[in-house]
């Protein structure tokens, strides 16, 4: 393929609500979409997942844009791309900045799917027609507020509630989450805010049978991940930890956890996604695929790559109004009863409604060269 232009769509999307972690509230999303087009005009459409702060990896918004606009995007211009899979390739001089190879390398992917008259997902070998969701709740004021987004949630059928805990709001509200809700789907995501130190709040939290705890200790770390996952029931599940197919190698021999969360922008990439996907599927250990605070496209992206059949549990990828009053794709993603229907027509399988995105639109770079 012969891709002539990159554009760089630089927008601003207000969130309907804030999003709180243990590492800090959201309000407004700064995402760029990228735009790849060919040289009969074709364009295919990626999204850069980086935060506007490097608060839950190193990566942020500003610093992808220049190394999208400086390395990758130049590289896929200069270069005759005969298949995706060649991307990463072609990046990997450069060091990490993965989220920002991810939105180049995404859309380079459903390009090469509209080329071919496929859907993303029939281009990566995905299978399935249709995946089921989860939901992630951020941290509430109080313990009430979030038991009433959980039966929101719950009421809307979504098939796994995940919700953020730190120190402090932790065993006591997943206690009240489990009297009021019984035995629903539960996990828990710490975003790192634990230490070793904390191991018997950890272990306290064996007593609720959550389906997993996501990323307790240190993003990066696996050696206090193994020691934490021999002293829980409760399977861990490593994402910050896992940003690359020799992280994830390392967490599986090292017994750092039993549940992978795949990211696509965190490791590099739909084709490291898929390579992360068929080593842990060899090791029997099951993925979901994580959000970050998507707009559209990425959301479809996320669909795509939960189509594989050893993503066998449910993702992060709710329905497009989760976030935003209006997203930027034509039709936008939709869970019923928490089952999303995998559009298998045409690429990523959504439009992007340049009409609907330009409200949100800040600025576009475009580079040829
Ligand atoms: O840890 O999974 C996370 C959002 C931003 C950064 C990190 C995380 C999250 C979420 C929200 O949990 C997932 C989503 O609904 O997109
Ligand atoms: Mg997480």
């Amino acid at each position: 393929m012969k891709i002539t232009e990159i554009r760089l769509h630089q927008l601003l999307m207000k969130m309907k609500t804030p999003f709180t972690t243990s590492f800090g509230t959201q309000q407004d999303r700064f995402i760029t979409i990228v735009e790849a087009i060919d040289d009969s005009g074709l364009s295919g459409f990626g999204e850069c997942v980086s935060g506007e702060d490097p608060l839950y990896s190193e990566e942020f918004m500003d610093a992808s844009i220049i190394a999208m606009k400086k390395y990758f995007a130049p590289l896929v211009v200069q270069n005759e791309i005969e298949h995706p899979d060649e991307v990463w390739e072609l990046f990997k001089p450069f060091k990490r900045n993965n989220m920002a190879k991810a939105a180049i390398e995404g859309a380079v992917w459903d390009l090469h799917a509209k080329q071919k008259g496929m859907s993303l997902s029939e281009a990566i070998g995905g299978k399935k027609r249709q995946v089921e969701v989860g939901i992630s709740l951020g941290l509430e004021d109080t313990d009430e507020l979030l038991l009433e987004r959980v039966q929101e949630k719950v009421d809307e059928g979504y098939k796994r509630i995940k919700v953020k805990i730190k120190p402090g709001r932790d065993i006591d509200m997943i206690r009240k989450i489990r009297e009021r809700f019984g035995d629903i789907p539960l996990m828990a995501d710490a975003n790192s805010a634990y230490t070793l130190d904390d191991i018997e709040t950890l272990k306290a939290l064996d007593a609720f049978d959550l389906m997993m705890i996501e990323q307790p200790l240190a993003a990066g770390d696996l050696i206090d991940h193994a020691k934490l996952q021999k002293e829980i029931s409760t399977p861990v599940c490593l994402d910050e930890s896992i940003d690359s197919y020799e992280s994830a190698l390392g967490a599986i021999e090292l017994g750092s956890c039993r549940i992978i969360n795949v990211k696509v922008g965190r490791v590099g990439g739909l084709t490291q996604s898929i390579k992360i996907h068929d080593l842990a599927e060899k090791h029997d250990i099951p993925l979901w695929c994580g959000g970050m605070l998507e707009a559209g496209v990425g959301r479809l992206h996320n669909i795509a790559i939960t189509t594989l059949s050893n993503f066998t549990l449910p993702g992060d990828t709710a329905s497009s109004n989760r976030y935003w009053y209006e997203d930027i794709i034509t039709p936008e993603v939709v869970a019923e009863d928490g089952i999303v229907d995998v559009n298998t027509s045409y690429g990523i399988g959504a439009d992007v409604d340049f009409h609907k995105m330009n409200q949100y639109l800040k600025k576009t770079d475009v580079i040829t060269e």
